[in-house]
């Protein structure tokens, strides 16, 4: 997470706002400063020193003049590329380039949205995201993936309290506000037009197509760090996200996947599991059904997530759980498992879910999981109404079953 390497047009314009306010207040404290060391040195008492005492004056019209003048073009100096940037952070550009319907070759697109940029619908809850597609269908939660130089409409709303998202090397921060609806844009690396400018580039033609398309690749299809920016409450500080960039044809499949959602173990279809498992679940074994089971019934999972697909898992207290197998990061971006590359490290990832299921109030504190009024995984309760944590068993099998939701 840095705001000095920028990578896009709303980081970058934030970052030359800060640089110039940098130099504008940096001149002021050369020139103070150095009025100040002269001043001390030159007007020190000395030993045997029989200077008069200075005259003790009161006021200099003609400084104090010049100071106020000289403060209100600063400021003004200030001011005006910073309202610039205000503007230019706020409204959405529309840019055809980023219009769905140029870039996007997936499926479920209405007609009515190809001359639209992609939004994403940001929900900040205590203490994670999640993010809804609405023109393509789907939800996810604490990594959103986004295509790489088009344009992304953002809504920010809040379930709770105030939260505020901050992805610092592509944009930040606008708060999301309980009761009302905050938008930003960003946008992960520029447009073929600003790139070209940058590079002194003219003209179209494939080759230069083909050259901006390895920039995206090289410098901007990457692996970003995002992180709630303002104060929420006892587990603000493990409250992040991700944002993974890529390439059009990549967003495609991602899109493609989250809307199939997941099928039950053993290649049944939902109708044939849920049979099985009314009648006589029983017959449900193996790691991953005994997970699917404890997940529906025993741990109550089913009640706080949804996972797409499955017909009775739709809960909506917790992250959407559609491919959760397939995420870096769990926790809001607070346990991570993945190596440099930014590949799954299973091993990690197991982990991290046994570890995550186990103590979701020690990696969290006051997580809304592990308390809820009851409905909390650290309260379940067995037949007579006593306390009956998840076995380490269980917790195993459950994690297998989160593994293979991908
Ligand atoms: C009372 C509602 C509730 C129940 C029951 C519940 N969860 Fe959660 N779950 C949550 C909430 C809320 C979060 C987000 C916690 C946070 O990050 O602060 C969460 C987060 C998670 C995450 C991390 C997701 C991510 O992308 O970061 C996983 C995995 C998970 N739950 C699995 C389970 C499993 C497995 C069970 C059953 C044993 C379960 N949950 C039961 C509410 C619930
Ligand atoms: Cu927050």
């Amino acid at each position: 997470m840095t705001t000095f390497v920028t990578k896009g047009p709303v980081a970058e314009a934030q970052y030359d706002l800060f640089m110039l306010t940098v130099w504008v207040t940096f001149g002021i404290f050369l020139l103070v400063g150095s009025v100040y060391i002269v001043a001390i040195i030159k007007f020190r008492e000395r030993p045997n020193d029989d200077r008069p005492m200075p005259s003790q004056g009161h006021g200099n019209p003609l400084v104090e003049i010049g100071l106020i003048g000289a403060s209100i073009l600063l400021l003004v100096v200030i001011a005006v590329p910073t309202l610039k940037a205000i503007w230019f952070t706020h409204d959405t550009p529309d840019d055809p380039e980023s219009y769905l319907g140029t870039w996007y070759s997936g499926e479920g697109l209405a007609e009515e949205e190809a001359e639209n940029p992609l939004i994403v619908k940001v929900i900040g809850y205590q203490w994670w995201w999640a993010f809804e597609y609405p023109q393509l269908g789907i939800t996810t939660a604490n990594e959103m993936v986004i295509p790489a130089g088009k344009v992304v409409h953002l809504e920010l709303r809040s379930v709770d309290v105030i939260h505020s998202f901050w992805l610092p090397r592509i944009a930040g921060k606008v708060d999301l506000i309980p009761g009302r609806t905050n938008s930003m844009w960003i946008q992960a690396g520029d447009n073929f037009a600003r790139w070209k400018e940058k590079q002194a580039l003219q003209g179209e033609g494939p080759e230069l197509r083909e050259q901006y398309a390895t920039y995206l690749e090289e410098e901007i299809h990457d692996y970003y760090y995002g992180q709630c920016a303002e104060f929420c409450g006892e587990s603000h500080a493990r409250m992040l996200f991700r944002a993974t960039v890529v390439g059009d044809d990549a967003f495609a499949a991602w899109v493609a996947s989250e809307k199939e959602g997941h099928r039950p173990p053993d290649n049944k279809t939902w109708e044939e599991w849920y049979a099985v498992y009314d009648k006589n679940p029983d017959a449900l074994t193996g790691d991953l059904n005994e997970g699917l089971k404890i997940f529906m019934d025993r741990g109550k999972c089913a009640t706080c997530h949804v996972v797409k697909g499955n017909p009775r898992a739709l809960g909506v207290a917790g992250p959407n759980l559609t491919n959760v197998g397939s995420r870096l990061s769990i926790a809001a971006g607070w346990l991570n498992h993945h190596t440099e590359e930014a590949v799954i490290d299973p091993e990690q990832q197991y982990e991290n879910f046994y570890k995550w299921i186990d103590q979701t109030n020690v990696v969290k504190p006051g997580n809304l999981m592990w308390k809820a009024n009851g409905g909390g995984i650290g309260e379940l309760t067995d037949e007579n109404g006593d306390l009956a944590l998840l076995t380490d068993d269980e917790i195993h099998k459950l994690s297998l079953y989160l593994q293979s939701l991908q």
